[in-house]
């Protein structure tokens, strides 16, 4: 059924604390961790409880729950103090962006320069 656990999902098992990570924040709806090959001094991912294989099918299904991503994505900022400096969250969506886990995550990325546009 849409939204339920999958027994191959990584962020699933992160979710159920079956497979240890670094959480950062925890809501009703979501689970903030850093990332296990960060790519900047700030490297969270936010990711909704709900198994969604991207943004776009979460938002479709759960608008809520893709608000509150995007909410938690700005509250690891503040308490990572690079929400004055400035942060990038990226949802990559499809393999051909870079996409590699399809469990729905937000990327929240700072406390270095970014390069714009992304490689
Ligand atoms: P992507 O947008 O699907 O490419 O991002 C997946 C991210 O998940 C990537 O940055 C990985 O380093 C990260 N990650 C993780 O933090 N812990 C894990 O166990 C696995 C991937 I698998």
């Amino acid at each position: 059924m849409a939204g339920e656990p999958q027994p191959d999902c990584l962020f699933c098992k992160i979710v159920s604390g079956e497979i240890p990570a670094t959480i950062v924040r925890e809501t009703d709806t979501t689970v903030a961790f850093r990332d296990i090959n960060p790519q900047a001094p700030t490297h969270v991912l936010v990711i909704p409880r709900l198994h969604y294989p991207d943004a776009a099918s979460l938002g479709a299904a759960e608008p809520q729950v893709l608000a509150d991503v995007l909410c938690e994505a700005g509250n690891v900022a503040a308490d990572d103090k690079i929400d004055a400096t400035g942060y990038r969250v990226v949802f990559n969506t499809g393999a051909g962006a870079g996409q590699t886990v399809f469990h729905a995550h937000a990327h929240v990325l700072g406390g270095r320069g970014l390069e714009w546009p992304p490689g």
